[in-house]
């Protein structure tokens, strides 16, 4: 794996467990720490940091709630030669608030779906912004410039706000683990409450999920919540923007692989073999909880057994349960509904020298969940919603043979990697048994074939790899700021345009060559600026990059000979030359967009469709009511839902909402005019966020310039739309002065 080289100085992990505990050795007690996929990734983070200036390693630093263990002991016990553990401490009936109630009683049964187990107490609430002000308090006693502090999970959304505001130059990054549900659900959430919560995650400068999925809802929330612009998964807001993406978390890959081979393992799992009579074994192990699918998953093994008496008697089902929350009333529900279903089935099937189902409920030791792993015919792993579920990864991992089959519920984020498991809705009885059925069929070449696929898979993205991914995107997100360097250095930029060979200038029409009008039709260039535009043209090139039609681009620069792109890069239109179009892609994607534009159109009189060829644009210009820009952020959500057999791109203009093919934009057209020739000079000038394509994607020597407020990719600001002309006119000043 690359190494990374990061300008960061310290590492600060913040999440509400802290993974150690403390060991009564000969010498004292010693801080341990657990073992973990967030701890191996840590410790490899560091590794990639590398070590201070002095040479010594650098110490990770750990923040989390101290149960009161930690607080009998010294602060010298609270480190060891890799981490110093800061434990929070805070009053009992606010940690139960924030963390029985708050986390565990509305955030977690919300955000996977179970509102009706939701409990909404402004109490809890209460607690939860004093537990997250507990967090920053021992936070800011510990942070120095240069650190880097990375947050963990639901229980502590308002932590990045809270940090941002206290010391606003500090690099945050944001990690959840669970799903990010859709905005229906997010609306369950007081106005206030979802708003803090929102604001709070985007006090980072990088924020993570474990799938797009997640990313998007995230973003439609944001934009729902707080209408704040989306640029590429960039979060723009007036001082700073945000990065938001999907690392999907995973574990340590060759410590599953080889731990299989461990002697131990090998004699445990050979025991069980025999003690489960050489019997095929189905196995799962789960957190007691209602996301897990338990229920519904003795349901389909019931089915199974149901239909196919023959494999009586031959297939052992090895459920484990690890207690969790168990004094919590849904909870201890649920564990006399699983154990009532285990009875019964047992009950109905079994007999004196067979029991279809081996049901446990405590934790395994590493080498007893090794063995099982190793041992069994099938993994069932059902939930019916997990952020990402790392037991199906482990268990592909430790298949170190290529036997075995995983059955996997779609409902878990790891369902969009490993695509070679046998994918199963788990609410539906009748495709578990099926799918259980299958995989006892399972021919072993096609076992080895799924397997050895999945297990590439995560070999290649591993735990080190997403720590690696997540810390290069934070370290990017803080050396790259998107926010404009400064105003334009106007004297060094001219000679420089002056002293080139080869030049190419990028502008944008509407807001840039030309006023904002009120009749579209009617935007024109000024008559000087036409005249500018020749003189440049004769020495340059010059490029009217715009979203207009090729038939308007074309009446309005007769006579001048500039390159024209039309509808955001579809065509292209050198001087004296025939339309080229760049744009292949199909459109049956319009007819859906037309038509929930219809709708928008019967709603607000005075708003029309404009067809353009290789896009559709809903305008409302015209339109008195206020509620309206509400309603267009509401559109694009909806049209950014449209499923098409290409991607799509949803543009939020001033007073439009366009939708085109995803594959061409203004930044696909610059690119590729500007690879045509060996420029050496190259400006690209725009005023809307269809021209943040181009600022993203040029050069970082080329001169970008963002025309008006808002932030940008751009490197420079021109104020307003009349600064454009004054520039052109500098600069065609200068070209003929020489
Ligand atoms: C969150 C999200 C997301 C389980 N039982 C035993 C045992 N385990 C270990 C497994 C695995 C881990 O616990 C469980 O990982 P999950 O991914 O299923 O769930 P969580 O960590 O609780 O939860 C989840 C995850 O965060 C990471 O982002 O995947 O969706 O809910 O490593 O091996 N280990 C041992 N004995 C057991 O009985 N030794």
């Amino acid at each position: 794996m690359k190494t990374f080289k990061s300008s960061f100085k310290r590492l600060l992990i913040v999440s509400y467990r802290l993974p150690f505990s403390i060991q009564q050795t000969n010498e004292g007690p010693l801080l341990q720490q657990n073992s973990g996929g967030l701890v191996s990734a840590v410790l490899s983070m560091a590794e990639q940091m590398g070590q201070s200036q002095e040479g010594a390693v650098t110490k990770i630093h750990w923040v989390g709630h101290g149960d009161t263990s930690l607080q009998q002991v010294s602060p010298s016990t609270l480190e060891n030669d890799t981490f110093v553990a800061h434990p929070v401490f805070m009053d009992d009936a606010v940690h139960k608030g924030f963390y029985e109630g708050f986390s565990n009683d509305l955030i977690w049964p919300l955000f996977h779906y179970f509102p009706s187990y939701a409990s909404f107490s402004e109490h809890d609430f209460d607690c939860y912004k004093q537990a997250n002000a507990s967090f920053l308090n021992e936070l800011t006693a510990l942070i120095e410039p240069g650190d880097l502090v990375w947050i963990h999970d639901f229980q502590l959304m308002l932590l990045p706000d809270l940090l941002r505001r206290a010391m606003p130059a500090i690099s945050i990054g944001y990690f959840f683990h669970i799903p990010f549900p859709t905005y229906e659900i997010i609306k369950l959430l007081p106005r206030t409450w979802r708003q803090s919560l929102i604001e709070g995650i985007l006090g980072a400068n990088v924020v993570g999920f474990h799938t797009t999925d997640y990313v998007q809802h995230f973003l439609q929330s944001v934009a729902e919540v707080l209408t704040l612009p989306v640029i590429n998964q960039r979060i723009v807001l007036p001082d700073r923007s945000i990065s938001v993406r999907d690392f999907p978390i995973s574990i340590d890959f060759n410590k599953f692989n080889t731990s299989g081979q461990e002697a131990e393992v090998l004699a445990t799992q050979q025991r069980y073999k025999s003690l489960l009579r050489h019997n095929k074994i189905i196995f799962s192990v789960d957190r007691l909880d209602y996301t897990k699918g338990i229920t519904s998953r003795l349901l389909g093994y019931e089915r199974f057994l149901v239909q196919h008496p023959d494999w009586h008697d031959n297939v052992t089902f090895v459920m484990t349960i690890v207690p969790s929350r168990d004094k919590i009333g849904h909870y201890q529900e649920l564990k006399r509904e699983i154990e009532e279903t285990i009875g019964r089935i047992n009950g109905l099937f079994g007999t004196i020298g067979w029991r279809p189902i081996v049901y446990s409920y405590r934790s395994l030791s590493f080498t007893e969940l090794m063995a099982l792993y190793t041992a069994c015919d099938i993994a069932l792993i059902t939930p019916v919603r997990d952020g990402m579920n790392l037991v199906c990864k482990e268990f592909v991992a430790s298949r170190q043979d290529h036997k075995g089959v995983l059955i996997l519920s779609e409902l878990a984020g790891a369902a969009q990697e490993l695509s070679d498991a046998l994918i199963i809705n788990p609410t539906d009885t009748q495709e578990v048994a099926d799918a259980i059925n299958q995989a006892l069929l399972m021919p072993l070449a096609e076992q080895e074939r799924r397997l050895i696929h999945m297990r590439k898979h995560l070999q290649n993205h591993n735990v080190f790899r997403w720590s690696h991914d997540f810390l290069t995107a934070l370290n990017d997100m803080i050396s790259n700021p998107t926010d404009l360097e400064t105003d334009l250095p106007i004297l060094p930029f001219i000679s420089t345009f002056n002293d080139a060979h080869k030049r190419l200038l990028l502008v944008d029409f509407d807001g840039t060559l030309a006023p904002i009008v009120n009749d579209p039709a009617e935007a024109r260039p000024s008559g000087d600026l036409q005249t500018i535009l020749v003189n440049l043209a004769e020495s340059s090139d010059v490029v009217v990059i715009s979203g207009r039609n090729r038939a308007f681009l074309e009446k309005t620069f007769a006579g001048i000979p500039v390159h024209l792109v039309a509808e955001h890069g579809a065509f292209l239109k050198k001087p004296d030359q025939p339309w080229e179009r760049l744009d292949l892609s199909t459109d049956n994607w319009v007819d859906p967009v037309r038509s929930i534009m219809n709708y928008f159109v019967d709603r607000f009189p005075g708003s029309f469709i404009e067809q353009k060829e290789t896009a559709i644009a809903w305008h409302y210009r015209m339109v008195g009511s206020e509620d309206v820009e509400g309603q267009a952020i509401d559109l694009s959500t909806q049209l950014r839902q449209v499923s098409s057999s290409i991607p799509l791109t949803v543009i939020q203009g001033n007073k439009v909402v366009e939708v085109k093919p995803a594959q061409h934009s203004k930044g696909t057209v610059a690119l590729s005019l500007m690879e045509q020739k060996p420029y050496d000079f190259i400006v690209s000038m725009g005023d809307d966020t269809t021209d943040e394509d181009m600022f993203r994607q040029l050069p970082n020597w080329a001169y970008t310039m963002k025309v008006g407020p808002g932030t940008s990719f751009a490197r420079y600001r021109l104020a307003r739309q009349q600064d454009v002309e004054t520039l052109l006119r500098q600069m065609s000043e200068a070209l003929i002065a020489v």
